[in-house]
């Protein structure tokens, strides 16, 4: 299922007097604004293979249709999205819930809908039904060395999968940890995922990165082998300059300041990537932007301070994707919102009055510093973000031109009702 060009023409011309009015609005205020639409345009969000069918809770699954039945129809959905907002060129893989297969034509077909192999993700949080050992207790932390090795090896097959279509990082998770107190010796549980680790950054090609993911809870909940972001950078630190910390918005304890997090991580040149959702109580993998959009709004704004401070293309420096989960939205849907939040926070954030906020902190002007951080988030940037589409060739307002074309309606003819996409 393509989207056709002149359909986008066509939804275009009927939004664009309204748009250009909006638009007009916002430059009379604001005349520099134009000039970060730039920046939007070039601002990249991957997709993650796994988000593209119906979330579940581990109560229940209420699939809406439609959904992809293999990673063909996965990159197809992505190439509606890209389509929609040309903000979505690049796809993230979860192995093995998406081994590619024939890898030549897995990478035409991505590039056919223009989109990039983001970072590789590897899973030793589930058991394989062939699988030899059990990660039950641990994976990469395990007391036993061979249940360690088994899980050095998926990761390096993980690496060769996106060597071969071209990309350029892996991210490892591990749910790694313990739910009793007594049960782990941390030090060794620490020191053993750290050696398989350094197995697996030894088989990492040189001009790849290594993400480790922190998580502070979930599936354990007494500890996490790597817990926070404190324990990921011990990691990153030891195992060398290719190895990063990435940060998942959802996986800290509660009311952490996740802003302050990426300021230090980035100017310790140790922050690789970034996870986008939203949440309330845990990781509750919600739509980004949908619960605390001023905390993502803050969270930009040392992002563009701390990149700008190291000279650090914002579109390409970092791994920008989003893992979120949708049990009650159509996932597509639920995806272009989560684009959308991302690149109004980013606009905002580049809207921020850097020397006045300096010169506030300076003075310990409290009130100012407040003023001029609100100014730009309290600024309506939609028109900006709808300016960078319409350059860049995808839709005005993209979910109203998945409903008007009655996009999911088309998808659940074409592959049926009661699919079920690969993933948790
Ligand atoms: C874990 O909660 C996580 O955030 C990791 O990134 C996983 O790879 C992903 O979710 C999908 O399960
Ligand atoms: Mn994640």
């Amino acid at each position: 299922m393509n989207i056709d060009k002149n359909q986008i023409a066509e939804h275009n011309q009927q939004l664009m007097a309204a748009h250009q009015r909006r638009l007009s609005q916002v430059i009379d205020y604001l005349p520099n604004a134009v000039n970060i639409v730039q920046k939007l345009v070039d601002f990249q969000v991957a997709i993650p293979s796994w988000a593209l069918g119906t979330g579940g809770t581990r109560f229940g699954r209420f699939s809406g249709g439609g959904e992809p039945r293999n990673l063909e129809e996965k990159i197809a959905d992505i190439g509606i999205l890209h389509a929609l907002n040309r903000s979505s060129g690049a796809i993230s893989l979860h192995i093995p819930w998406d081994i590619p297969k024939d890898y030549a034509a897995i990478r035409a077909l991505a590039e056919e809908h223009g989109l990039a192999f983001d970072a590789m993700n590897s899973n030793t949080f589930q058991d394989q039904p062939d699988q030899a050992l059990s990660y039950k207790f641990g994976s990469m932390q395990h007391v036993d060395k061979a249940v360690r090795r088994q899980a050095v090896e998926h990761n390096i097959e993980v690496i060769k999968h996106g060597v071969e279509l071209g990309s350029k990082s892996l991210t490892v998770w591990l749910a790694d940890g313990s739910s009793f107190p007594g049960q782990l010796n941390f030090r060794k549980a620490f020191q053993n995922t750290l050696e398989s680790l350094q197995e697996v950054y030894e088989a990492l090609p040189d001009d790849w990165k290594m993400f480790v993911e922190y998580k502070a809870f979930e599936p354990n909940f007494y500890s996490t082998t790597v817990g926070d972001w404190g324990q990921s950078l011990l990691y990153a630190s030891k195992l060398g300059e290719k190895a990063y910390t990435l940060v998942d918005l959802g996986h800290h304890l509660p009311n952490a300041n996740i802003e302050q997090i990426v300021a230090l991580l980035l100017m310790e040149g140790k922050l690789g990537g970034f996870h986008f959702n939203d949440s309330k109580y845990g990781d509750d993998d919600l739509t980004t932007g949908s619960i605390k959009p001023y905390q993502l709004f803050l969270i930009f704004s040392e992002l563009v301070e701390g990149m700008d401070a190291r000279g650090m293309e914002h579109a390409k420096d970092l791994g920008w994707m989003i893992d979120a989960s949708h049990n009650l939205k159509d996932p597509l849907e639920d995806l272009l919102q989560s684009v959308e939040a991302i690149l109004i926070a980013y606009a905002q954030a580049l809207l921020v009055d850097r020397a006045a906020l300096q010169q506030a902190q300076a003075a310990n002007d409290v009130v100012r510093a407040q003023e001029v951080l609100q100014e730009a988030f309290r600024t309506d940037v939609r028109p900006l973000v709808a300016e960078a589409r319409l350059r860049a060739g995808a839709a005005l307002n993209p979910i109203q031109l998945f409903r008007q074309q009655d996009i999911r309606g088309k998808l659940i003819r074409e592959r049926g009702t009661k699919t079920v996409a690969t993933g948790l």
